[in-house]
């Protein structure tokens, strides 16, 4: 248990009215609010207002979980029992905001990235990490979330042609905001400073080396995070960041680091979240619900043939229409598989 003396304000953080509100809802004897600020195998970290702590879930939180959702993740607030020698989360607040991925299988599983986000920033760098394709699936699954996102490109300071690289991003943006950024510019810490104000709740993802950890150096005016070249020193891998934590800036606002990610899958069945100007074409299209492949009439085909947007993002949206189709199969089946699991678990509790 790590512990502090003092009171800690927990409006610093983010715990706002809505919060509040809740916590006096779903108050029982002896619980207190807590914010989940980091997770490992065994233990959450939670700061509260008698300060931080190591907690294990309740056995009712475990009994009623079928998805890993149904689990605390770094940002929620939870209502916890704070005893000298063992701390328990006994409930999750209703979240304001999650972003999910989907972990892949044939069993398909909701996993919460980060809960209770005001804004995500998109990282990729301008270096051989650049990947459009890999940019498009982040921007779908943080478009469905719903939650306020930025695009950052970094490194801008070893790249040759900045300018053409974002306009190529530019073009599958959509409405989105887009930098070119060095993280080791100041005006960059000024950037960032302009989204994380106190109160708000921040998190950086993207795949692994593309200076996340670097940036939340930055805005931090500190270095607080480890970051890949000291790792690879130490040869720790590639991965730098191991695992999701939320940090309060001296400046006021949090930041979430997460670690790379090699892959990202929606877990909502969506269609066109993150394809916002193929879905404003589509509206001239013949068919209302035509799939811009063989249909005659087809505004969106047109737009590829007048180099209004390209091929691939057209091959883009139809991937992502397949495999949200494929989702919406599996869904149904795999609750009931996991449904099943969940009883047989819990009767081998009850018998043992
Ligand atoms: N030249 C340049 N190097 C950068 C920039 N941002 C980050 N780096 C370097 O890129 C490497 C990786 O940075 P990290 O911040 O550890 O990357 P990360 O995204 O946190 O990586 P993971 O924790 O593995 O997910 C480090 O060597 C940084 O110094 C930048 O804007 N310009
Ligand atoms: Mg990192
Ligand atoms: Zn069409």
């Amino acid at each position: 248990m790590i512990s502090e003396a003092i009171k800690i304000n927990l409006e610093k953080w983010g715990f706002d009215s809505y919060f509040k509100d809740l916590a006096d809802k779903n108050q029982e004897s002896g619980l207190i609010p807590a914010r989940v600020i980091g997770h490992n195998r065994h233990f959450y970290d939670i700061v509260c207002e008698k300060g931080f702590f190591s907690a294990k879930t309740s056995g009712s939180i475990r009994y009623n979980s079928v998805l890993k959702s149904d689990l605390p993740a770094v940002g929620d607030w939870v209502m916890v029992s704070i005893r000298r020698d063992k701390s328990y989360i006994c409930s999750i607040l209703p979240r304001k905001s999650r972003i999910s991925r989907r972990c892949s299988g044939n069993i398909v599983n909701e996993q919460i990235l980060s809960a209770n986000v005001d804004i995500v920033f998109i990282v990729m760098s301008l270096d051989a990490n650049f990947n459009l394709k890999r940019l498009q699936r982040y921007i779908s699954v943080v478009s469905s979330s719903g939650i306020k996102h930025v695009i950052l490109l970094t490194k801008s300071d070893v790249c040759e042609n900045t300018d053409e690289l974002f306009e190529e991003v530019r073009k599958i943006a959509g409405d989105k905001e887009v930098f070119a950024v060095s993280s080791f510019d100041q005006n960059t810490e000024k950037l960032l400073k302009t989204f994380v104000k106190p109160g708000i709740t921040a998190v950086f993802i993207g795949s692994s080396g593309v200076g996340k950890s670097t940036l939340i150096n930055t805005i931090s005016g500190s270095n607080i995070r480890v970051t890949g070249e000291i790792s690879t020193a130490v040869n720790k891998g590639r991965h730098t960041t191991s695992a999701r934590e939320l940090i309060l800036l001296d400046s006021g606002g949090m930041v979430i680091d997460t670690p790379g990610m090699r892959e990202i899958q929606n877990w909502q069945e969506e269609d066109s979240k993150g394809f916002e100007i193929i879905e404003e074409l589509s509206h001239k299209c013949r068919f209302f619900d035509c799939r811009h492949d063989t249909e005659p009439d087809c505004a969106v085909k047109e737009a590829v043939g007048n180099g209004i947007i390209s091929a691939e993002l057209l091959e883009m949206w139809r991937k992502q229409l397949a495999e949200s189709e494929e989702l919406k199969r599996k869904k149904a089946f795999s609750l009931k598989i996991l449904e099943t699991k969940k009883s047989k678990r819990n009767k081998s509790r009850d018998v043992s």
